[in-house]
């Protein structure tokens, strides 16, 4: 699949402000810094329409881009970030599970999981929720620039026999660098086959 336009419709602070239409939102979810701005602009090409930032928290909102006026990329506020050292967040916010459990648009959702860590407990932890809701989803490697092959290999190897541990099928897995853009047309090609599924 190719993207030919992509451009920014609205952010929302609640879920009662999504686009109000029917058209499917494929969206990306994950640790605060682990990527999810940064994915989405290496799918479309543009690399200012999400911003990134260095500085985990960066996204706070639901931002929806339209991409060839027929479906959304979905860029989510992280997870795992508190502001202050006092707050430790172990759920996950409001606005992320409103999204993910109740927004009917929602079509396919990926978990960005950085390659260099070791499987974080927070992130299997967000998977069991999304297993035991069955909400559709895959995971997706990121920062694969930052190892060598073989140890991407290795550590998404790592990561899946830790899913293993704890369910008996496993979600569809890729791996990306938004940096080298490795992964995107295996990427986007996956998500037309989701979009083909409606
Ligand atoms: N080397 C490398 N760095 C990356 C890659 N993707 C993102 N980064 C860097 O990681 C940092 C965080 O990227 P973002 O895309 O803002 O991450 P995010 O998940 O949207 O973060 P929040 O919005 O804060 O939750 C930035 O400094 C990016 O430049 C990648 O594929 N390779
Ligand atoms: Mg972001």
């Amino acid at each position: 699949m190719q993207i030919r336009k992509a451009e920014f419709r609205c952010s929302s602070e609640r879920i009662g402000q999504v686009p109000k239409d029917n058209l499917p939102d494929i969206a990306f979810i994950g640790r605060s810094n682990v990527g999810k701005s940064s994915l989405i602009n290496m799918l479309t090409g543009r690399a200012g329409l999400a911003k990134v930032s260095g500085t985990p928290g960066k996204t706070r909102l639901i931002n929806h881009f339209l991409i060839d006026g027929a479906w959304y990329l979905v860029d989510l506020p992280g997870y795992g970030y508190a502001r202050t050292s006092k707050a430790v967040r172990s759920e996950f916010s409001k606005l992320i599970t409103d999204y993910v459990l109740r927004c009917e648009k929602m079509h396919f959702l990926f978990v960005l999981i950085g390659l260099r860590l070791e499987p974080q407990r927070i992130d299997l932890q967000f998977i069991k929720m999304l297993g035991t809701n069955g909400i559709p989803f895959g995971i997706v490697f990121t920062k694969a620039d930052k190892l060598s092959r073989a140890q991407a290999d290795r550590n998404a190897e790592r990561f899946r026999s830790a899913l293993a541990e704890e369910w008996e099928e496993l979600p569809p897995m890729l791996v990306t660098s938004s940096e080298k853009g490795t992964g995107r047309d295996e990427l986007l090609d996956f998500i037309g086959r989701c979009l083909s599924n409606s």
